[in-house]
């Protein structure tokens, strides 16, 4: 299996977190997002993802973009189950990583943020409010939600793709210097995340394209 990332890429983030967790092998691809105005729009890499957007995981003649496919794709592979059988159980874990991977991350990924400071004129100080202000309505909601139904982890004491899919909106939200101090739970569950092995491993500092 391949996986094309990006060390900071969220997206990427979750799909290693889940290889991890699943043990399985993988060779890591880095897209570079950045350098030379960005290697996922390069035509090589297009051909691969037309999206232009990481991650991309190639398993054979299986080629797949879109992390939370990738994640319910390898989720139908090994074990630990990431999304339970339970139904009730289920929607709610893909409800919980909707409102990260659906609502918060799309709204602060590179393009829409280069969008706001070069299109929209909004400079430096733009972005910044711009992720403060979604970020704070995202984890407010999420923090509702965890108070309800977080164990140890975002849905009871087993870790779930809602993990998966928390911890790398954290790591963002901590580049930004977002204040945390209005989501104890939230924050509870990601100190509580980061203790497993599987999400070191899948870091971006721990990657080979960090810088
Ligand atoms: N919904 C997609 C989102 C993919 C995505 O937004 N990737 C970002 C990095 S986290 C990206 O490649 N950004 C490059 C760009 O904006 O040009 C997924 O979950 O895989």
């Amino acid at each position: 299996m391949q996986l094309y990332g990006y060390w900071r890429s969220s997206a990427s983030y979750r799909v290693r977190i889940a290889l991890h967790i699943k043990d399985i092998d993988f060779d890591y691809r880095a897209v570079h997002l950045v350098k030379d105005g960005g290697e996922q729009k390069s035509a090589a890499y297009a051909k691969l993802n037309p999206a232009q957007l990481v991650p991309t995981l190639v398993d054979g003649d299986l080629v797949l973009n879109q992390s939370l496919a990738i994640i319910e794709y390898l989720d139908s592979l090994a074990g630990p189950l990431l999304v339970p059988q339970d139904p009730k159980q289920a929607a709610i874990v893909r409800m919980l990583a909707h409102d990260m991977a659906s609502d918060l991350q799309p709204i602060t990924n590179l393009r829409v943020l280069q969008y706001v400071t070069g299109t929209l004129d909004a400079g430096d100080a733009g972005r910044q409010a711009w992720i403060a202000h979604w970020v704070a309505r995202a984890f407010a909601a999420f923090e509702v939600r965890l108070k309800q139904y977080s164990g140890r982890y975002c849905v009871g004491d087993n870790v779930t793709l809602a993990d998966i899919c928390l911890v790398p909106q954290v790591y963002n939200a901590k580049r930004f210097d977002v204040d945390f101090t209005p989501y104890p739970t939230l924050m509870q569950v990601y100190e509580n995340l980061q203790a497993l092995e599987a999400f070191q491993k899948a870091a971006p500092e721990r990657q080979a394209d960090a810088v």
